[in-house]
């Protein structure tokens, strides 16, 4: 499916790679984009040759945010009635494989958003990330004030948040925000590599990971709990659970069906 605001390509032949291409708006993010997102990433998942995506934005951006230009002719009872926001910007959410966001530049308002509902983030020296909203008289509108605190806790949150500061990658990374930082020019190799690795992992129990791990966010710690040893007792019916475990005890490579 030909796309107007996303580069899509496939590497390795198993992973989806996404890249937001709004250049001329900082890959700024409206409906269109958010849509195409959401197409691409739902045809990734249900394609079984692929085992994880990886979603980026360019060097100089991921994406600076919602598109101010559009948002700026909306009135309460627009947002209100079309439900602008949670309408189609959250289909990140119900992706079920693993997703990487590869961070380069500006990670702003929906963009930082955007980053923090990917399953991880790598990003480059010269990432920054900002919630800015409030110099335009909002707030983050996709799950900013939620997911930042739950990520960095609420004092770097709340700074943020109030003040619109932006955190470089070096901060971002001590504060627990992203997993690695890594020169520019590597961005992509990094990314790639780690998402070849999760694609080559028994796609079963990374769906099942990724499921358990989110639910650490949704749950007290006993359901939580209970949430994951249901997962680990189900992943004793898979293939690659039978094969894992063999190949360990014979010391060879596993052959992973994914089933
Ligand atoms: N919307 C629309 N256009 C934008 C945006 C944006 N968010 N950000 C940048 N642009 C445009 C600029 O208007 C400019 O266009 P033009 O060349 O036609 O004048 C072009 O991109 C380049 O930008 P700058 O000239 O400003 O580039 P600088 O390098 O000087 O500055 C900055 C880069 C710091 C990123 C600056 O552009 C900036 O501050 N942008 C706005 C950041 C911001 O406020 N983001 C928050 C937006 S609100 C939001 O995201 C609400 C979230 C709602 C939920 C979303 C769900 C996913």
């Amino acid at each position: 499916m030909p796309y107007e605001t996303l580069q899509v390509r496939t590497e390795a032949g198993k992973v989806g790679v996404i890249a937001l291409n709004r250049p001329k708006q900082l890959n700024a993010l409206n409906d269109q984009l958010m849509d195409e997102l959401g197409a691409a990433l739902k045809a990734f998942d249900a394609d079984d040759a692929i085992g994880c995506i990886v979603v980026t934005g360019s060097e100089k951006a991921f994406a600076a945010g919602a598109d101010i230009s559009v948002m700026t002719k909306y009135s309460f009872s627009d947002v209100f009635r079309t439900e602008y926001i949670s309408r189609n910007w959250e289909a990140l959410r119900s992706v079920r494989k693993p997703v990487i966001a590869a961070v380069a530049g500006f990670a702003l308002g929906g963009g930082c958003e955007v980053a923090m509902m990917c399953d991880f983030i790598i990003a480059a020296e010269n990432a920054k990330f900002g919630q800015p909203e409030i110099k335009l008289g909002i707030i983050p509108g996709a799950g900013g004030t939620q997911r930042l605190p739950r990520a960095i806790g609420k004092s770097k949150a709340m700074d943020m948040v109030l003040t619109s500061r932006m955190m470089d990658a070096q901060e971002a990374e001590r504060a627990g925000l992203v997993s690695r930082v890594v020169p520019l020019d590597k961005l992509m190799d990094e990314a790639l590599a780690a998402a070849i690795t999760i694609a080559d992992m028994p796609r079963l129990a990374a769906m099942a990971a990724k499921e358990s791990v989110n639910r650490a966010f949704e749950s007290g710690l006993s359901d939580g709990v209970w949430y994951e040893r249901r997962l680990f007792h189900a992943l004793f019916s898979t293939a690659d659970q039978e094969e894992g475990m063999e190949a360990f005890l014979a010391k060879r490579p596993a052959q992973f069906s994914h089933r």
